[in-house]
């Protein structure tokens, strides 16, 4: 039996499936320490992680390993060079998570907006005396502008749900998505500087690269109006969070709502004292759903790549699927 290593607490019945096919060693507690990863996969033919760092070192360290199911539709935590060059298959969990994504995508920029939790706080503490005509006063939604920066699944997924509340849908992406798409989400493509500028409401859904490492930093928050939300459902490093910090502590911009983090699960101190920021520790596509689909999918993925499910040559979410029926170097 092939022996495989799931390295992060998941659904038992997941665990249950993988055990039909595979000699299953579970992490079931915190996230393993590297030097355990590569201790624990050295004698592996599969893995299942959620955000493990795998890399060359830890590839050359485990030389039976053949396939590494992420649990993400992110996967900045693959070195994607070294497994190709291994000739080990990556997969992702993409799709099942995008309305999920997209709701809490909405529930974070509207909580940093009408300043929810912020103003939930001070309730739970007691302050509350009465009512007053400028209490806890935000910044509107509806009518207003949506800026989207990063327009794959998620980010059209969002667009979408931008009608309900009559807003403007302005995007930057890479690459334009095709004219049918801009007509059926109403969106208009913008330069970054612009969508800064016009942007009521901006949200990052775009996947982390070395590249995209912080596109949104002091410059960029300087081009946003003063009354502007950030929104971040994408990855920590995209955003500058001692910048976003200092423009939110100096009133820079109104207010913003984070998932991701830059070294998270920590957060940069400067985000933990300001009241004009609301911090979730990224659950995005954390609904019961949604996580349970994104585990079977990572399951399928690793079951049909080590080549023992129904569909035993063809992965679902393939990442690099040209390692396919290569042999592992
Ligand atoms: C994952 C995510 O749960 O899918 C992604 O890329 O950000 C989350 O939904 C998380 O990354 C697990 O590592």
């Amino acid at each position: 039996m092939q022996k495989i290593l799931v390295a992060r607490p998941i659904f038992p019945e997941v665990v249950e499936r993988l055990k039909a096919h595979f000699e299953v060693d579970w992490n079931d507690g915190p996230a393993l320490a590297p030097d355990e990863l590569v201790r624990r996969l050295a004698d592996k033919d599969g893995a299942l992680t959620a955000g493990d760092m795998i890399d060359a070192a830890v590839l050359a360290a485990a030389p039976r390993l053949r396939v590494v199911a992420n649990m993400a539709v992110g996967y900045n935590n693959f070195d994607i060079a070294a497994f190709n060059a291994a000739n080990v298959l990556a997969t992702n969990t993409p799709d099942v998570l995008n309305e999920s994504t997209a709701d809490f995508g909405w529930a974070l920029m509207m909580a940093a907006a009408r300043r929810i939790t912020e103003s939930e706080r001070w309730l739970r503490d007691g302050q509350w005396q009465g009512w007053r005509h400028d209490g806890f006063l935000g910044v509107d939604i509806h009518g207003s502008t949506l800026g989207i920066i990063g327009m794959g699944r998620i980010g059209q997924a969002l667009a979408r749900r931008a009608r309900g509340f009559d807003m403007r849908v302005i995007y930057h992406n890479r690459s334009r998505v095709a004219p049918d798409v801009e007509a059926e989400l109403a969106a208009q493509y913008r330069p970054k500087a612009d969508l800064l500028r016009e942007a009521d409401h901006v949200v990052l859904v775009l996947p982390y690269t070395p590249e995209n490492r912080h596109t949104i930093g002091a410059a960029e928050l300087a081009l946003m109006k003063r009354t502007a939300t950030l929104t971040n459902i994408a990855r920590g490093g995209i955003v500058d969070d001692a910048a976003l910090a200092v423009a939110l502590r100096e009133r820079r911009i109104a207010a913003a709502g984070l998932d991701v983090f830059e070294g998270e699960p920590g957060v940069h101190p400067g985000l933990l004292s300001v009241p004009n920021v609301v911090l979730t520790p990224h659950i995005a596509s954390a609904s019961e759903t949604t996580r349970r689909a994104m585990a079977n999918l990572a399951a399928d993925n690793l079951i049909a790549g080590l080549g023992v499910g129904p569909h035993a040559t063809q992965p679902p979410n393939p990442i690099n699927p040209q390692v396919l029926g290569k042999a592992r170097s």
